[in-house]
């Protein structure tokens, strides 16, 4: 564990890896960095945002006076889709989230970064986890995509497919953005609690943005270390819950017998190209000629 929090340590917790918020235990201060991050990206996300986050975000009510209550949360979140949010020490291993997932509970971190981090942190925190996922989750389609992201995560781990159902919830369920009439908008989690990317992703020439294929997702590269070079876009939330409700069977067989994945700038024969980066290219060209 990276992050050292007394509260956090002072838990034992079983195998789900469940432990209690606490709520009371956090500090002013620790309401004062939710109430500061909440409001820069309300402010940011105008217009970037899918409509269907801002929904969640009103009717869960999410900057009632700090960091929420779980307890209250879960009340009006159980009411319109079933999910539930629990809190976790830290990073769980891959098979307890899926679980987590597929019982519609939503694993949180309990901790939330400091005033210095502000725009930065190397695991998941409360802001993150609360802001950036939960407000979806308060619309059927997406809780029903998580949901059987979860069961298909089952599944994965005993087909050894499991980097590539990783691939598909980073590049949608963190870094998705979706191509509405009204132009590229994001809904991904990893995205919406960024303040620097929430703008890069939409507004940078650098990366490439490509319309969403399962299968290409699922053969593509990720970097955790930095803004993505490549984002793909989906026309509509329910694409993300029908590709999940294939039976992945054969596309498993496929991925089986092909070698190698694609490279973070790579743009393929197969590929619906939105727009197309700028460093992305020059990555691709200079890769070229040094050959
Ligand atoms: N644990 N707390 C936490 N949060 C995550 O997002 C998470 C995790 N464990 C595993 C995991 N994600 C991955 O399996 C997913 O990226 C697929
Ligand atoms: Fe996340």
């Amino acid at each position: 564990m990276t992050v050292h929090d007394p509260i956090i340590e002072a838990q034992s917790y079983g195998a789900d890896f469940v432990i209690e918020q606490r709520w009371d235990a956090y500090t002013p201060q620790e309401h004062a960095v939710w109430s500061t991050l909440y409001e820069r990206q309300i402010e940011v996300l105008n217009g970037r945002a899918v409509p269907e986050f801002y929904d969640g975000l009103k009717r869960l009510n999410l900057n009632d006076g700090g960091i929420p209550n779980l307890e209250k949360l879960n009340i009006s979140l159980q009411a319109l889709t079933g999910w539930t949010v629990v809190c976790v020490p830290h990073l769980i291993p891959d098979d307890v989230f899926f679980d987590h997932l597929a019982n519609r509970r939503f694993p949180a971190g309990r901790f939330i970064r400091k005033e210095n981090q502000m725009d930065y942190i190397e695991e998941p925190d409360v802001f993150h986890d609360v802001f950036g996922h939960v407000p979806l989750l308060a619309q059927p389609v997406f809780a029903d995509y998580m949901q059987a992201y979860g069961k298909g995560g089952q599944r994965a781990k005993s087909e050894g497919m499991l980097k590539e159902l990783a691939r598909l919830y980073w590049y949608t369920v963190e870094f998705g953005l979706l191509n509405s009439a009204d132009g590229l908008r994001i809904y991904g989690a990893g995205i919406v609690s960024s303040r620097t990317e929430s703008v890069f992703s939409l507004e940078s020439p650098s990366p490439n943005r490509i319309a969403f294929d399962l299968e290409r997702v699922m053969k593509t590269a990720y970097r955790i270390d930095d803004f993505q070079q490549v984002y793909f876009a989906v026309d509509d939330l329910y694409d993300l819950l029908a590709a999940t409700q294939q039976d992945f069977g054969p596309l498993y067989e496929r991925l089986r017998t092909q070698e190698g994945i694609h490279g973070l700038t790579d743009i393929i024969e197969t590929d619906t190209v939105l727009t197309r980066g700028t460093q992305a290219y020059a990555a691709k060209r200079d890769a070229q000629r040094s050959r």
